[in-house]
């Protein structure tokens, strides 16, 4: 990964290299933590992050949840996060950021209300999620063995670190399949998410998307809801079953990472031409004209860090 100058670990601006943990965090070994990711883009303005105050609410929403209590405001979290940018004098075209909260040292054993609270902001450069070429061509998606935990046993609404192991096992397995990501179905055999982004596809010009019954509230996803609307498109959430998505127009994912990335190929379906699809051009194009301050329609979504 591309390291930067500064971290911002519990109030304090310190050096990349010193922000370190105990072996024996809490979080280790049990799994309850809590990210955000977040993006600030260059614009001719100078940096600016992307909806940066929905960002950092979901982070204090997703530790209400898993019950970490954050001991930093909204507002002083946002703070923390402009300072960053500015701090590290970033120069890429766009720098990710990683706020998180975890459980460190000093308590054992899965009661976990004891251990200390660690507030964490994060950021480097980091370039196109599924490839320069993914945003390009499109990708290929591949439906993971593995369903996304059923809301009986797990809170996918929370953007919590214990959820990425379901996560990770899907996309190794589709990367070890020859794939570039997976896209995980809900215990009912609906789609779901991928991932680390939420699906979208086309059918006869109407765009539709899965509601949030299994996956992460995402802002992107919003993003995009918005936008296509404004263009005069129909969009629908509904449910979606695997073999609809076979036989779509289009299909796109979207997330703070993945941007707007095409997809082309589905489970050895070719989707559409098996190319990037004209609806997802302009989606795809509209979102990266918001995020890089280029529509003044939507300039309230960006916080500049030099304003
Ligand atoms: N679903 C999941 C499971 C998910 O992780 C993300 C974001 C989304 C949907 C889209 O949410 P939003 O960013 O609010 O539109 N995934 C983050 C982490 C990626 C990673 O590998 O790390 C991201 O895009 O930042």
């Amino acid at each position: 990964m591309n390291a930067a100058k500064y971290i911002w670990m519990n109030g304090k601006f310190i050096p990349w290299d010193e922000a370190q943990t105990h072996v024996l965090s809490h979080t280790l070994h049990y799994g309850n933590g809590v990210i955000e990711g977040t993006k600030a883009y260059k614009t001719d303005k100078g940096y600016a992050i992307f909806r940066l105050n929905e960002h950092t609410k979901r982070l204090k929403e997703s530790a209400k949840m898993t019950h970490i209590k954050i001991p930093y405001t909204i507002e002083e979290m946002n703070k923390a996060q402009i300072e960053l940018i500015r701090k590290n004098e970033f120069s890429g075209e766009s720098v990710y950021i990683r706020p998180f909260a975890f459980l460190g040292y000093g308590v054992m054993g899965v009661y976990h209300v004891d251990a200390p609270v660690e507030t964490v902001m994060a950021a480097w450069e980091w370039g196109a999620y599924l490839g320069e070429e993914g945003l390009r061509r499109g990708i290929r998606l591949k439906i993971a063995s593995m369903t996304r935990p059923s809301n009986t046993s797990n809170m996918g609404k929370a953007k919590a670190s214990a959820n990425y192991l379901n996560s990770q096992m899907a996309k190794f397995e589709a990367v070890e399949s020859g794939y570039d990501e997976a896209l995980l179905l809900d215990d009912q055999g609906y789609v779901a998410e991928a991932s680390g982004a939420c699906i979208f596809m086309v059918r006869d010009g109407k765009i539709i998307s899965p509601p949030n019954d299994n996956t992460l509230e995402s802002i992107t996803q919003k993003m995009v809801i918005e936008m296509a609307e404004d263009m005069g498109y129909e969009v629908i959430r509904r449910r979606i079953s695997r073999e609809e998505l076979y036989i779509a127009d289009e299909a796109f994912l979207t997330g703070t990472a993945a941007e707007i990335t095409p997809v082309r190929e589905i489970d050895a379906r070719i989707i559409g031409e098996g190319e990037r699809g004209p609806i997802t051009e302009k989606i795809q194009s509209g979102y990266f004209d918001i995020v890089f301050g280029r529509n003044k329609k939507y300039e309230h979504y960006l916080t500049y860090i030099n304003a």
